[in-house]
C-alpha cells in the first residue's frame, strides 16, 4: 500500500481511507456534473419553471450523508438535487423530473422543487422558504413515537433561519427531545441579500442557545470536517439527547436560480471561492498528495461520472411527457397510510 502523506489541511481531521476519499470525490463530482448538465438543459429550454443549482455546496450533503445510516430521513428546500443524488436516488429519475417527463420521480408533475422518495427517506423538495423545518421536526417526532433511533436531517438556508417557524420548531424540538439535526446551509446569500444585511448576529447556530439546543459552526467546503461534525450530531440525537444545530458555512457559485443576474456580488468574490476553497478540488488534492490516486485514476472517475450524467440526460429526453389524464391523479391520497 502506498505511504500516506498527510495533506496540510487534514492534520486535525479524522483518519480516512483512500476508498472513502474516492467515494466523496465521486459523489461530489456527480452532483456538480449533474447540476452543470441541468443548467445546460435549462438553457436549451428543456427544463421549465424554477431551477436552483447546488454547485459549490456539494461537501455539505456528501459529508452529512456519510454520517447517516439506513433509515435516517432527510428533508430540504428547493435547492434539492444534490440531496437527492447524495442519498442514493437515481440520477435518471431526478433529471427526468426536471424535464417534466413520465420517468421522473413525481411522474413529471413536480419538477425541480417537488420530488420525494419513500425508499430513500427523502421527503422533499419544498418551495416555501423554511416550510421544511417543522416538517423535519414532525418526521423526527414519528421516529421518537415509534421508539426507534433514527435521525432526521432538516436542511435550510441562512435566509430561512430568520423565519418565525424555525424559532417555533427549535422550541418544540428541544422541549420534546426530538432526534432532528437542523442543518443551516449558510451559503452567505438569500437570493440577493447577504447574511450581513439580513442577520444582526453572524452566528446563526447560536440562536439555538435560547432554546437549550447545542450546535456548532462547520467548514462546509471541507467534506471531512462536515462528516466529523455530522457524526457528532448524529450520536447526540441517537442517544436521545434531543436536537442539534450545524451551521455549515458554504458558498453557491451560481445564481440563486437560473434567472439571477447576480448583481449583488462581484465576480472576483466568486472566483476567489472557486480557486481557493473549492470542496472537490480539496479532496482531489488529498487524493493526489496522499498518493491515494493518480491523475489517471481521477480521470477514470471523471469519465464514469460523465457517463452517468449523460445517460440521465438521454433518459430524460426520451421519456415521454405525462399523459393528459395524469392531470387528475395524485391529487388526494387513495387511502390512509396503514402503519407507514
Ligand atoms: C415564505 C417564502 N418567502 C419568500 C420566498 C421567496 N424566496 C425563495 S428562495 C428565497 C431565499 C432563501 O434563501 P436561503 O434560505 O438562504 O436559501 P438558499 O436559496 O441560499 O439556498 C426567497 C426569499 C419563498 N419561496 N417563500
Ligand atoms: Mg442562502
Amino acid at each position: 500500500m502506498a505511504t500516506r502523506k498527510t495533506a496540510a489541511k487534514s492534520t486535525s481531521k479524522p483518519n480516512v481511507s483512500a476508498d472513502e476519499l474516492k467515494t466523496y470525490y465521486r459523489e461530489m463530482l456527480l452532483i456538480r456534473r449533474f447540476e452543470e448538465k441541468a443548467g445546460q438543459l435549462y438553457g436549451m429550454g428543456l427544463i421549465g419553471g424554477f431551477c436552483h443549482l447546488y454547485i459549490g455546496q456539494e461537501a455539505v450533503v456528501v459529508g452529512l450523508e456519510a454520517a447517516a445510516e439506513d433509515g435516517d430521513k432527510r428533508v430540504t428546500s428547493y435547492r434539492d438535487h444534490g440531496h437527492m443524488l447524495a442519498c442514493g436516488m437515481d440520477p435518471k429519475g431526478v433529471m427526468a423530473e426536471l424535464t417534466g417527463r413520465e420517468g421522473g420521480y413525481s411522474k413529471g408533475k413536480g419538477g425541480s422543487m417537488h420530488m420525494f422518495s419513500k425508499e430513500k427517506h427523502f421527503y422533499g423538495g419544498h418551495g416555501i422558504v423554511g416550510a421544511q423545518v417543522p416538517i423535519g421536526a414532525g418526521l423526527a417526532f414519528s421516529d421518537m413515537y415509534k421508539g426507534n433511533d433514527r435521525v432526521t436531517f432538516a436542511y435550510f438556508g441562512d435566509g430561512a433561519a430568520n423565519q418565525g417557524q424555525v424559532a417555533e420548531t427549535y422550541n418544540m424540538a428541544e422541549l420534546w427531545d426530538l432526534p432532528v439535526i437542523f442543518v443551516i446551509e449558510n451559503n452567505q446569500y438569500a437570493m440577493g441579500t447577504s447574511t450581513a444585511r439580513a442577520s444582526k448576529s453572524p452566528n446563526l447556530w447560536k440562536r439555538g442557545e435560547a432554546y437549550g439546543i447545542q450546535g456548532e459552526e462547520v467548514d462546509g467546503m471541507d467534506v471531512l470536517a462536515v462528516k466529523a461534525a455530522g457524526e457528532k450530531a448524529v450520536a447526540h440525537c441517537r442517544a436521545g439527547k434531543g436536537p442539534y444545530i450545524l451551521e455549515v458555512k458554504t458558498y453557491r457559485y451560481r445564481g440563486h436560480s437560473m434567472s439571477d443576474p447576480a448583481k449583488y456580488r462581484t465576480r472576483e468574490e466568486v472566483q476567489e471561492m472557486r480557486e481557493k476553497r473549492d470542496a472537490i478540488e480539496h479532496v482531489r488534492q488529498l487524493l493526489l498528495q496522499g498518493d491515494h490516486a493518480t491523475e489517471d485514476d481521477l480521470k477514470a472517475i471523471d469519465k464514469e461520472i460523465k457517463e452517468i450524467v449523460n445517460e440521465s440526460a438521454e433518459f430524460s429526453k426520451e421519456s415521454p411527457e405525462p399523459a393528459l389524464e395524469e392531470l387528475w391523479t395524485d391529487i388526494y391520497a387513495d387511502a390512509a397510510p396503514q402503519n407507514a
